[in-house]
């Protein structure tokens, strides 16, 4: 089964009002506008980062060219992170603890857990490092996630008043130096109350129709749309519910945005934990058919109004948006006619502007400009490309 067909059926079998407007907007003209189509030619980017990812190595793996990237990312094609081991868990061995403040602690086996009402999201899963460093640009993509309600599970076991913080452990273990201490540790994230009841964070189980894959979190892994990657734990095996803040490597000292701001005219420097997504673009890749260029990407982290391309620093010109595909946490695809392009090198830059007016900051924008870390960068991207 091809999957990127796969987002479009479950479009067309949503309600009988959608299906009208989506069968005059799936028309094939509409859709060849955004995906990738056999017959174009792709121009690679000539400011192209080196495929090993340096520093990162043996950390992130499976990274991707824009160029190959569409609205759906394959799960072979999907990139993955793990700061610690890549446990391979046995189906057998597994279960999954909910424990702490709560009336009913409970364990629970993956059979358990698929046996519970099922859901389904797209979601564009961006590491919060992605385009902090020159040689990560593509942590991101977009799968079909599957799985339970996180929320459900919580309210069946019983949320006690004292509880704070929900904590989301992994089975992977690895080594960290506190001060004069060797801490050994599990891979952990945690989330407030309110936030990790929210009623789409999915226990998942399936990624793209196929069993969650092991590098991916197999069995289980937390699904929390809306926030960076860093929040979806893989591997599962413990929540636990705390009256205290974790403030472990994950949440207290890497993963922490470090920025100038100013308050009351004066210069603060703030630390703040990565959390939610942030409105982001970038031009994916730019194709010739014919004698005619098209520029094509993705916009995505909030709800988008408007993507803007400038060519060469020229005027922001309104791309369209790809109608066809609106899901609440995935990207949207956009694109650009190019009729007057030119041989020679030429630097493109995009924008997103959000449904609530907020726009992609530049890299001049204090936000950016002011930020001392590699995290939550999500100023405008610029890409170069030389065409003959
Ligand atoms: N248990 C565990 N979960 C984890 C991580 C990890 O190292 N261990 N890495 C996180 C980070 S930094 C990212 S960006 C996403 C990446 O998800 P993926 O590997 O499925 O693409 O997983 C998150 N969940
Ligand atoms: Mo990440």
């Amino acid at each position: 089964m091809d999957s990127i067909e796969m987002p479009r059926r479950q479009f067309l079998g949503q309600s009988a009002a959608l299906v009208t407007s989506a069968a005059v907007l799936n028309s094939p003209l509409l859709m060849q506008a955004f995906a990738a189509q056999p017959g174009e030619e792709i121009i690679p980017w000539s400011d192209q980062p080196p495929a090993d990812p340096g520093v990162a190595r043996g950390v992130i793996q499976n990274l991707q060219r824009w160029e190959d990237l569409d609205w759906l990312t394959p799960n072979s094609q999907f990139f993955n992170i793990a700061h610690y081991n890549h446990p391979h868990i046995d189906e057998q061995d597994w279960s999954l603890e909910i424990t702490g403040l709560v009336r009913k602690p409970g364990r629970f086996r993956l059979s358990d857990i698929r046996a519970r009402p099922r859901h389904e999201l797209s979601f564009t899963l961006e590491c919060a490092g992605n385009n902090g460093r020159p040689s990560f640009l593509t942590g991101i993509g977009t799968a079909q996630w599957a799985g339970t309600s996180l929320a459900a599970m919580l309210r069946e076991a019983g949320l006690l008043d004292t509880g704070i913080e929900v904590v989301f452990v992994g089975a992977d273990t690895g080594e960290e130096q506190v001060r004069d201490i060797k801490v050994p540790t599990s891979f952990a994230r945690s989330m407030g109350v309110g936030d990790s009841m929210g009623p789409d964070n999915l226990l998942c189980y399936e990624m793209n129709g196929a069993p969650l894959p092991p590098e991916h979190g197999f069995p289980l892994r937390l699904i929390v749309p809306g926030w960076y990657g860093i929040a979806n734990v893989k591997w599962l095996r413990r929540i636990e519910v705390r009256a205290t803040r974790l403030e472990n490597r994950f949440m207290g000292r890497d993963y922490v945005t470090i920025r100038e701001e100013k308050h009351d005219g004066r210069t603060e420097w703030v630390e703040t934990s990565v959390g939610r997504a942030q409105i982001k673009s970038a031009p994916a890749r730019v194709v010739r058919e014919g004698g005619h260029y098209k520029i094509v990407g993705m916009a995505w982290g909030a709800p988008i109004a408007r993507v803007e391309v400038s060519i060469d620093s020229g005027p922001w010109q309104i791309a369209t948006i790809d109608p066809t595909r609106q899901e609440k946490y995935a990207w949207r695809l956009w694109s650009l006619d190019w009729p007057a392009s030119a041989p020679g090198e030429h630097a493109i830059t995009v924008r997103a502007v959000g449904a609530d007016g907020s726009v992609q900051p530049a890299p001049t924008d204090p936000q950016i400009a002011g930020k001392h870390t590699y995290w939550e960068s999500n100023g405008q991207i610029t890409r170069h490309i030389r065409l003959s």
